[in-house]
């Protein structure tokens, strides 16, 4: 008789991290299975989105100008008031809303974290099915514990992340997270309702096939930018190539990819953006955390994404992540006169 593998669900794994800290409060784990039970919550209706009237614009226009789906309010809804009703956030970043958010009662107060989230990611591809995700960054909060959390304890570096993460509703759900010592993945089992290990201590390949970009931008882009996505369709396989593009348009999907497998996304800065499109704090910090704890890199094109002071919640910055070799490559062009 054969006998079951052992399954890890995400609960098991960060209860068993903790047994390695003897300090621990086991306040991180309650605030990944916070946001794990959000996830499912999403995740139900993301797979039911083409059958209710969830679907479509809720008619609003969001705080970066962008037509405001649905299901975007939703999730934001869901992660909210997880991490408000939970005992270890003190207060929330969110793409869909203006301000942070400091919730400011007895409980919350006590907490020692702040978190930043992209509720649903890549939301314009909602009506036509294809992957989503939710991103999300935590931060030891910086400012006396028993009072509301504060502005600084938001607009910290990258490099002061405690974990990051994201959740992919894609072909299967998956509950990808980082803190320093490792990167680990979950895949949720439906008929359980339980996120179970399925990628333990993922290594972002140092190398790859794939290359991400909006190639529609392409003349925007700055010339050592186009030097390089020429040099990516120019790869014969004596350098390496030849290369595949790929661009979903759904950054939790491509990066994902890429860490997986190998590769490189970019969203650079274009004449009519020099910032690009992509939010530091809760889009470019998280995956720059994550990539790199699994050997990876970022960059804006000047210096590490990691390395960035924010001055504001909602701030921009192009991006640059991948693969270090690629990676590598990359900056060689960059660096040109
Ligand atoms: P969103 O947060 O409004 O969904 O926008 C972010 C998304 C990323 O997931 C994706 O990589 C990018 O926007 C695609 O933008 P573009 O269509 O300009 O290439
Ligand atoms: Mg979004």
């Amino acid at each position: 008789m054969t006998v079951n593998r052992r399954i890890l669900t995400l609960d098991e794994f960060t209860l068993q991290q903790l047994r390695q800290f003897p300090t621990a409060t086991g306040e991180l784990s309650s605030l990944l299975r916070d946001i794990g039970l959000a996830a499912k919550r999403v995740n139900v209706e993301v797979n039911k989105a083409g059958l209710v009237d969830i679907l479509g614009d809720a008619g609003t226009i969001n705080v970066q100008g962008e037509d405001v789906k649905k299901l975007d309010i939703y999730a934001n809804n869901q992660f909210m008031g997880v991490l408000q009703h939970g005992i270890s956030c003190a207060g929330i970043g969110s793409e869909e809303l203006d301000d942070f958010v400091v919730f400011d009662d007895e409980v919350s107060n006590q907490s020692k974290y702040v978190v930043m989230f992209d509720p649903l990611d890549g939301s314009g591809n909602i009506d036509v099915n294809v992957s989503i995700g939710t991103i999300f960054s935590v931060y030891r909060r910086v400012s006396e514990r028993g009072k509301p959390c504060v502005k600084e304890d938001f607009l910290q570096p990258g490099n002061r992340q405690v974990a990051a993460g994201y959740v992919i509703y894609g072909s299967s759900t998956m509950f990808v997270y980082a803190t320093r010592r490792g990167v680990n993945g979950f895949t949720l089992d439906p008929s359980i309702g339980e996120f179970c290990l399925s990628h333990p201590d993922i290594k972002c390949p140092p190398s790859g096939k794939f290359y991400s970009v909006n190639h529609g931008n392409f003349f925007q882009y700055d010339i050592n930018v186009r030097k390089y996505i020429d040099g990516c369709q120019r790869k014969t396989k004596e350098t390496g190539g030849p290369y595949t593009q790929r661009y979903i348009g759904s950054m939790v999907a491509d990066v994902h990819r890429n860490l997986i497998k190998g590769g490189i996304f970019m969203y650079p800065g274009t004449t009519d953006k020099p910032k690009g499109k992509l939010r530091l704090l809760y889009e470019a910090n998280p995956f720059a955390f994550i990539l790199e704890v699994a050997g990876g890199k970022a960059t804006n094109g000047k210096e590490r994404i990691l390395d960035i002071q924010p001055t504001e919640l909602h701030q921009r910055t192009p991006l640059f992540i991948g693969s270090s070799e690629m990676m590598a490559e990359l900056e060689s062009y960059l660096n040109q006169e």
